[in-house]
C-alpha cells in the first residue's frame, strides 16, 4: 500500500484523485440523505418519502405516449424502472455535486440543500402529498450536507482557525486525506503553510484507508438506514389484520365454477378463474397502500340525500353478493394479458347509493381511492342492472393489497380505468361535466365499455410444433353482452366457427378451442368474436388510446415436415 509521505501527497494532489474522492463523497452523502428520509417515512406513519413524492409526481406529469413506451417496454415492471431511473438520476446528480465540492465545499452544500428543497415541494404538492411530506426531504438535505462535509474535511478551518483548535473541534479532520488534496489546490493562498505547520496532518496515519473507512461505515449505515425505514413503511400493521379478517359467505353462495367453462387444452395457459396470485396488477401506486381496517371508512358522499359511511366491519356484516367478472385494462393491446377473471364478493353498489338517497341530477359515480387515484363512470351504469358492487374479497381471500384492500369497485363491462377504484375510500356522486377522474385529462375518454374481443393463447405465437392434429385454443369477452360466436382461419382460408366452452356468465370471458389438421410449413391463424347481439367483432387495428384497442388477434406458427 501506499503509506509513504511522498506517495500519499502525490496521490492527494492529482485532480483525478479528489474529484474520485469527490464523487465517492458525493454519492454517498446523497444516499446517507435518502435512507434517512425513508427512516422517517417509516417511523412517523403516514409521511411520504422523496422518492415516492418524485416518484408520484413523475407518474402523474409524464407525457400518455413515455408512459406508454414504459409500459410497452417493462410491462408490469414500469413502476421498478421508473423507481430505479429516479435513483440513477439522483445518484449522478449527486456523483456531480461531489466532485464539484471536492473543490468548492459550497456548491456541494448549495446543491444539496436544493436536492432538499426540490424533493421536499414535489412531495409535499403531490398526489399523494401534504405540507408535513417536506420533512423527509429536507431531513435528507441536512444529512447529506453533514455526511459530505464529514466525508471531504472543511479545508477552510484548518487554514484560519488556529491549528490546535481545529484539530479538536473538527471532526473531519483526523479522517481527511490530506490538507494539500485537490480542496486546496484550488486556493493557492491556502498552500503550503499547512503541511509545513502541521507535518503531522499530512502523515500516514490520514489519508486513503481512513478516507475508505468512512467510506464503508456510510454506505453501510445507508443501507442498513434505507432498508429499515422501507420495511417500516410498509406497516406490518395492515397485514396482520388483513391476515385476520373473517371473510363471512355471500347472502347466496354462487355454486363452485364448473368444470365445463373450461376447455383442458387452457388448463396451464389461461385458467379460467384466474389465480390472485397471477391477476394482472395495473395501478398508478409506487407503494402499494397498506390501509389500516382499523381507521378507513367508506363515504358516499357529493349529489345525495344524506352522506353515509361505513366501517369496514359494517360492509362485511351486511348481505354480500358473489360475482364471477372479467376485470379488464384499456391498456390490453390486441392478444394481450392486461385481463383476469375472479370470484368478487361484496356489496351492491346501488344499495349503497340507495341508502345515500342519489340525487337524480347525479350523472357520475366517482370512486376516490386513499391515494387519491379517481375513476368516474355514468350513473345509469350503476343503476341498470349489472352488478356493481364495492368488492372485499376476490376469490375467496380478502382483496390482496395490491388489489386494493380493504374495498375496491367492480363494475362488469367498463375497463378498469373509469370504474376499479382500488384501496376505495369514497364514493362522490356528481356530474359528467363537473369532474374529470384521473385519466381523463391525460387523453383517455370519459367513458369506456369493454369492446368486444378475442384472443389465440395455444399454440404460442412463433412456436414450432409437430404436424397433424393441433388443438387451438384461446379466449373471447364481450362483458355484459356475452360471446355467440367464435370463428378462426388459417392462411387465407375460409373462417370456421369454433367450439365455445359454456358461458358461465356474460360477464366472463368464454373459453374455446378448435382441432386443425397443421400440414408442414409456416401459417397464420386468426380469431374473430361475435358477441350475443350479433356485433362482430372490429377487424381494423386501432391502438388502446384513448378506449380501447380494436383489431382481431393472429398469431404465426411453424409446423415441423
Ligand atoms: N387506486 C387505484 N385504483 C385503480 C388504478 C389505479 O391506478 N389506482 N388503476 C385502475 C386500472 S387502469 C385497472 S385496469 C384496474 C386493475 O386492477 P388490478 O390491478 O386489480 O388488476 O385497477 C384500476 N384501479
Ligand atoms: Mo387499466
Amino acid at each position: 500500500m501506499s503509506t509513504s509521505p511522498s506517495n500519499r501527497a502525490s496521490d492527494s494532489t492529482k485532480p483525478g484523485g479528489g474529484a474520485l474522492r469527490g464523487g465517492v463523497a458525493g454519492l454517498l452523502s446523497g444516499a446517507a440523505g435518502l435512507a434517512s428520509a425513508e427512516l422517517l417515512a417509516g417511523v412517523v406513519h403516514g409521511l411520504t418519502s422523496p422518492v415516492i413524492g418524485v416518484g408520484n409526481q413523475v407518474v402523474d406529469h409524464v407525457p400518455v405516449a413515455l408512459k406508454q413506451f414504459a409500459i410497452r417496454q417493462f410491462g408490469t415492471h414500469d413502476k421498478q424502472a421508473l423507481l430505479i431511473g429516479i435513483g440513477a438520476t439522483i445518484a449522478a446528480l449527486a456523483v456531480v455535486l461531489g466532485v464539484a465540492a471536492a473543490r468548492r465545499r459550497w456548491i456541494g452544500v448549495v446543491g444539496l440543500a436544493a436536492f432538499g428543497a426540490f424533493g421536499a415541494v414535489a412531495s409535499a404538492t403531490g398526489r399523494t402529498g401534504n405540507a408535513r411530506d417536506v420533512w423527509p426531504s429536507l431531513v435528507a438535505g441536512v444529512v447529506a450536507v453533514i455526511v459530505l462535509l464529514a466525508l471531504l474535511g472543511s479545508p477552510r478551518r484548518r487554514v484560519i482557525g488556529d491549528d490546535e483548535g481545529v484539530l479538536e473541534t473538527s471532526p473531519g479532520l483526523e479522517a481527511r486525506p490530506a490538507p494539500v488534496g485537490p480542496g486546496l489546490e484550488a486556493r493557492p493562498a491556502l498552500k503550503g503553510p499547512a503541511p509545513e505547520a502541521r507535518p503531522e496532518l499530512v502523515g500516514p496515519s490520514i489519508g486513503r484507508r481512513a478516507f475508505l473507512g468512512r467510506v464503508a461505515v456510510t454506505a453501510a449505515a445507508a443501507a442498513t438506514v434505507g432498508t429499515v425505514g422501507r420495511r417500516l413503511q410498509r406497516s406490518v400493521s395492515a397485514i396482520g389484520e388483513r391476515a385476520r379478517v373473517v371473510l363471512p359467505s355471500a347472502r347466496r353462495k354462487l355454486p363452485p365454477v364448473p368444470a365445463n367453462v373450461a376447455v383442458a387444452e387452457l388448463a396451464k395457459a389461461t385458467p379460467f378463474m384466474t389465480p390472485n396470485a397471477s391477476f394482472y396488477r395495473i395501478d398508478t401506486a409506487l407503494l402499494v397502500p397498506r390501509v389500516d381496517v382499523s381507521t378507513w371508512k367508506l363515504d358516499v358522499k357529493g349529489m345525495v340525500m344524506t352522506a353515509t359511511s361505513y366501517t369496514y366491519a359494517q360492509l362485511l356484516a351486511r348481505d354480500l353478493i358473489e360475482r364471477d367478472i372479467t376485470l379488464t385494462c384499456v391498456s390490453n393491446e390486441v392478444g394481450g394479458v392486461l385481463m383476469g377473471n375472479a370470484r368478487w364478493l361484496g356489496v351492491p353498489l346501488r344499495e349503497l347509493l340507495d341508502e345515500a338517497g342519489i340525487d337524480p341530477k347525479a350523472t357520475q359515480i366517482v370512486g376516490r381511492s386513499v391515494d387519491r387515484w379517481t375513476s368516474g363512470f355514468p350513473t345509469a351504469v350503476a343503476l341498470d342492472g349489472r352488478d356493481a358492487m364495492v368488492a372485499l374479497a376476490m376469490n375467496g381471500e380478502p382483496l390482496p393489497f395490491a388489489h386494493g384492500f380493504p374495498a375496491r369497485l367492480i363494475v362488469p363491462g367498463l375497463y378498469g380505468y373509469v370504474s376499479a377504484t382500488k384501496w376505495l375510500t369514497a364514493i362522490e356522486c356528481t356530474t359528467l361535466e363537473v369532474f374529470n377522474a384521473y385519466w381523463v385529462p391525460r387523453g383517455y375518454a370519459k367513458e369506456a365499455p369493454i369492446k368486444l374481443a378475442s384472443r389465440i393463447d395455444v399454440p404460442r405465437g412463433l412456436t414450432t410444433i409437430a404436424p397433424g392434429r393441433v388443438a387451438i385454443a384461446g379466449i373471447a369477452w364481450a362483458q355484459r353482452h356475452g360471446i355467440e360466436k367464435v370463428e378462426i382461419r388459417v392462411d387465407n382460408g375460409p373462417w370456421e366457427t369454433v367450439e365455445l366452452a359454456h358461458e358461465q356468465s356474460v360477464d366472463t370471458w368464454r373459453q374455446w378451442r378448435h382441432v386443425w389438421d397443421a400440414t408442414p410449413g409456416q401459417h397464420e391463424i386468426a380469431v374473430r368474436a361475435t358477441d350475443h347481439l350479433g356485433h362482430l367483432q372490429i377487424e381494423k387495428r386501432t391502438a388502446p388510446l384513448p378506449n380501447g384497442a380494436t383489431g382481431w388477434h393472429s398469431i404465426v406458427v411453424f409446423v415441423k415436415a
